[in-house]
Order: structure tokens, then sequence, then C-alpha cells
């Protein structure tokens, strides 16, 4: 299969400036290399354009902030996904910071019955305008795609919710927003903290969740690079301690590329900016590499 690779500098969905640069790091991280030795088609269909909007701005007050710039690139970015799974290619998204999400779902959702999506992530991004505790849109994308929040983020590229929360996998939280507790607990949503990683080990998880999302017929694999220990991706804007390592992240990719489930994926929340030396952008590369089945031996 062709893979169609995306940039999307987008650093208005957070406060910390430079993770708009994701995408240069993880090309200078030889990404299109990589994949090509692997024997991968891919082409790199180069940044799509994260402009300041015009439009109107909701008020500060409705505690969104950059609203309009995230809704137009979120349209924008779901039309391209869309384009991309159109001609049968895979949609490989860089980010840039989370709120991209709202695009790269509301677009290859449309391509499916019914899409799992697997959010690896230290955060459950389940915030709304009304829970969030910072106004920063990154923190809201998986609500969003489940329906929850303002109407023109939700309604991006078509209306309505993208998905329902059992077609919903979080794995690696360990900093959840009191309202993203309760939305968890009254949906009864599947989320593995790191508890549970810690307890089953990610392998377990990883088949949990495979079998969870099994009634799916694609799969969208959401990576925040925050997941991931912050020894192991330091470059990342809201870094939070205990989250898995590089060699678990390696392990769940490789499960995931056996199991061979995945439609879609995107890598966010690299910035080059608080790196060390492009790391997290290195580790970026490596995941894509065993997420398309790239063999040791
Ligand atoms: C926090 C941070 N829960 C917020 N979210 C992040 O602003 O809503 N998500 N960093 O990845
Ligand atoms: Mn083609
Ligand atoms: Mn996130
Ligand atoms: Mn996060």
């Amino acid at each position: 299969q062709k893979i169609t690779m995306l940039g999307v500098p987008m650093d208005l969905g957070q406060s910390r400036r430079g993770v708009d640069m994701g995408p240069s790091a993880i090309r200078y991280a030889g990404i299109v290399e990589r994949l090509r030795k692997s024997g991968y088609e891919i082409e790199d269909a180069g940044n799509i354009e994260v402009s300041k909007s015009p439009g109107v701005k909701t008020p500060e007050e409705e505690n969104l902030t950059n609203f309009a710039e995230v809704r137009d690139t979120s349209e924008k970015l779901a039309g391209r996904v869309s384009n991309i799974l159109s001609n049968a290619h895979f949609p490989l998204i860089l980010g840039g910071d989370h709120s991209i999400a709202i695009g790269s779902i509301a677009g290859a959702s449309a391509h499916f019955e019914k899409m799992g999506v697997i959010w690896y992530d230290a955060h459950g991004d389940l915030n709304t305008a009304e829970t969030s505790p910072s106004g920063n849109i990154h923190g809201m994308p998986l609500a969003v795609s489940l329906g929850r929040g303002h109407e023109s983020l939700v309604n991006t590229y078509k209306a309505g919710a993208k998905i329902q929360p059992d077609q919903v996998v979080i794995i690696g939280a360990r900093d959840l927003d009191a309202g993203e507790k309760s939305y968890i607990s009254e949906t009864g949503m599947l989320v593995f903290t790191m508890h549970e990683v810690d307890r089953l080990g990610l392998a377990e998880v990883m088949n949990r969740t495979i079998q969870h999302l099994k009634h799916c017929d694609g799969v969208h694999l959401s990576l925040d690079l925050d997941g991931l220990d912050p020894h192991d991706a330091p470059g990342v804007g809201t870094p939070v301690p205990g989250g898995m390592s590089y060699r678990e992240s390696h392990l769940a990719m490789e499960i995931l590329a056996e199991a061979d489930i995945i439609t879609s994926a995107e890598f966010v929340e690299v910035n080059p900016i608080l790196d060390e030396r492009n790391k997290t952008a290195e580790a970026a590369v490596a995941l894509m590499g065993s997420l398309f089945g790239e063999k040791l031996k």
C-alpha cells in the first residue's frame, strides 16, 4: 500500500510555540527514507497551510483559544485526509499539536461504517470549553470527535459525532481532568491508564485494545508523543512523568502492525524547541517504522 504523508504545522491549539515545526523535525529525522527502506511507496504531500483566520473569533470568555484558526485548519485537513483515502493511500499525518485530530478523524471516519480510534496519550483530550482548565483546544479533540463541544468544531466536514465511546481506546493516561474523568465513568469508555499498563503489561493492553475494536471496519491511531515518558520524548509541551517507555511503545506499534488494523495515523506534539537533539522526532520516526511493519530480524 502507498502512504501519503501530510504535515500540519499547527501550534495554535496550545500555548507553547514551536510545535508547528514538528513536521520539519520528523522529516529531518528521516521518515521518508525509513519507510522506503521497508519497501513502501511514500509520497510527501508537504504541509497544509495554517493561517491566522480573518473570520469571526469567539469571545475570549468562551474558553476556546484560537477557535477560528483551529476550526478552519480542521476543515481543510479533513478534506485532505478524505482525499488520500479516496485514492486508496494510507494517510500519515504529522503534527502539529493534537487539535489537528479533529480534522484527521473527521476526514478518515467518512470512509468507514464504524471507525475505531486508539488514543495513545498521557491525557484524555476529552475536555470541552466548559471543563477545560486551559482553554487550549488540543485538550479537546477526542471530545469533539465524540460530538461534544462547540458545534462548529463538532460539525467539521460532516455534521455530528464521528465516533461513539465504544469505538475509542485510550492508552497511557495519567493526567485526566475532573470533567474528563466524569465523562469516562458515565460512558464506560475503555481507558488503560498507566496503572493498567503497569499491571497488565503493554502487550496485554494492546491485545485487549485490538479485541475491543474488533467490530470496527477501520482504526485511526492518534499518537501524542507525550504518551511516552519524558525521558524518551522530552520535546513535548505538556510532559507528564511516568509514561510508557521507548521500548514499550515499540512493542505497541509492532503488535498493531501484526494485527494489521490501522487505516490512518497521526503523530503529534513533537516540539523541536523543547527537544534534546531531535530525540522526540527520532522516536516518532522509529515508532512509525514499527507501525509499518519494520522487522528486527
Ligand atoms: C490539559 C492538557 N488536559 C488541557 N491536555 C493535553 O489543557 O485540557 N493533551 N496536553 O494532550
Ligand atoms: Mn496512487
Ligand atoms: Mn493529546
Ligand atoms: Mn497529551
